[in-house]
């Protein structure tokens, strides 16, 4: 028998997450695989399974720690293996002739220490390079930039969520522009003072209201991923003039390849819906509409034009709406896009998203097509400029110049950032993108 400590993985970025909900008590036999956790971050909530089978033993931490990388989430008593074999147990590391040497000390400005791999010299409660139990030190998150060019650490930027201030408009007074708690306080000072853009100065409070008075309710706290989103789309709404602008796609000749593919589909094990064509119509675009692919930067000084093609896909998850992102999609062929779409919205369902997977998207991609509906206003995903709503294909009479045709039309709204994106940008990437779904052989060129 060995004691095996489980540590936080890479969850993508280092600024720590929250345990939400503990899923093992001590004396639960865990599979390998099994969550033992739930994390939420600021992009996600995910479980952090066990590396290792056996008996939870010990509980290293309690709902509310902040854990980053490396942190100790449990002690596994696990089965069947010799203190000698099992490389992390701290019960094997008295077997070990050499001490496992001590890390350097970060230095401030380096990421997150990863946990050191190699045993302990001693049974200690916590590895030493491992974030310590409690709410974890994030402080390596003080200047790394977790948006573009934005330096602000963890504190600032909770404060900043919480007004719905959009740091990237912030001017940082620290070492390395830096944003310091009072820079935030000076940006609402002055946006009350008419010097700047703070969002929801200035705006009316909606007066709350007892329910109850009227008739049977009921209350319910929100999860943090929902409040997220709340406050990613107020600040969105409030900071981008949003233009949109619809067409529909004649997809008829589109769904008859996909009829015909049904076969094939079935024997590689993917579903093929029009997504990943979408998917893809959208990265031909952003290439040949570069306007669409950039974000704006330096306060709105700049202009940043991506090389690269990496598209988000909003996915309704009973947890809230979660956004990962195709990484590349100018390389992938179709059958990839959707393995990866099936595997994407699968994770996401199953909360095992890593907040790594939802970021450096340039576009988004919202589907509505399997609930229904002729259109909607999709809301821009911000710092990106453009995203795209897929509403739910049905068969129309077409005019094709003699007579009334049946055809299969896909309504799209493509809306922009009007301070990036101009009608003429928004009308050519949409026409191309309705052309691409029109004449799927076009996406090879
Ligand atoms: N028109 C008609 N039918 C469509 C369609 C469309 N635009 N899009 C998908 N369908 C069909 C599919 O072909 C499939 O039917 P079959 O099983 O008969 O082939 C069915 O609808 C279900 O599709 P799906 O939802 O499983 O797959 P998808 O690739 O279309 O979408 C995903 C995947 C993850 C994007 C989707 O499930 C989802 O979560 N959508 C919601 C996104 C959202 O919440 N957006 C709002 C964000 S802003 O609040």
């Amino acid at each position: 028998m060995a004691i095996e400590q489980v540590n936080v993985p890479d969850i993508g970025g280092s600024e720590g997450a929250e345990v939400i909900e503990l899923l093992v008590a001590v004396g639960d036999t865990v599979a390998q695989e099994q969550g033992l956790i739930v994390l939420e971050s600021d992009k996600a909530s995910m479980e952090i399974p066990s590396s290792v089978a056996g008996t939870v033993v010990e509980i290293l931490v309690a709902e509310g720690d902040q854990l980053v990388e490396g942190a100790g989430v449990v002690r596994v008593e696990v089965a069947g293996e010799s203190g000698d074999d099992a490389p992390a147990a701290d019960g094997a590391a008295e077997a070990q002739p050499e001490p496992a040497p001590e890390p350097e000390p970060a230095p401030k400005s380096e990421p997150a220490p990863k946990p050191e791999p190699a045993p302990k010299p001693e049974p200690a409660p916590e590895p030493a390079a491992a974030a310590p139990k409690g709410p974890a030190p994030i402080a390596a998150a003080d200047t790394a930039p977790a948006t573009s060019g934005v330096y602000a650490g963890p504190a600032v930027r909770k404060l900043a969520r919480e007004f719905g201030i959009p740091l990237a408009e912030v001017r940082g007074s620290g070492p390395n522009d830096r944003i310091l708690k009072q820079d935030l306080h000076q940006f609402v000072q002055r946006s009350f003072e008419g010097g700047g853009a703070a969002a929801g100065a200035g705006i009316p409070a909606v007066p709350e209201v007892d329910f109850a008075e009227f008739g049977a309710m009921e209350v319910t706290s929100r999860s943090k991923l929902d409040k997220l989103t709340a406050t990613n789309m107020h600040r969105s709404w409030l900071n981008v003039p949003h233009v949109t602008q619809m067409d529909d796609a004649d997809i008829t000749d589109l769904e008859q390849f996909r009829r015909d593919l049904k076969g094939e589909a079935e024997r590689r094990g993917v579903k093929l819906s029009p997504l990943p064509f979408v998917i893809k119509a959208c990265a031909v675009a952003l290439r040949d509409n570069p306007q669409l692919n950039s974000s704006l930067s330096g306060g709105g000084e700049e202009l940043v034009y991506k090389k690269y093609f990496h598209i988000g896909m909003a996915v309704d998850t009973p947890a809230g709406l979660v956004v990962p992102v195709i990484r590349d999609v100018d390389k992938k062929t179709i059958w990839e896009l959707a393995a990866e779409v099936m595997a994407l919205a699968a994770k996401a369902r199953e909360r095992k998203l890593t907040p790594a997977e939802m970021r450096g998207g340039c576009f988004t991609v919202s589907s509505l097509g399997n609930i229904g509906g002729t259109g909607f206003t999709p809301i821009v995903n911000t710092p990106e400029v453009g995203i795209l709503g897929v509403s739910k294909a049905a068969v129309q009479p077409v005019w094709d110049g003699a007579v009334f045709a049946p055809r299969t039309l896909l309504p799209l709204a493509l809306s922009y950032d009007h301070r990036v994106v101009n009608g003429g940008d928004g009308g050519r990437f949409l026409t191309q993108v309705v052309a691409l779904l029109g004449d799927i052989r076009q996406l090879l060129m």
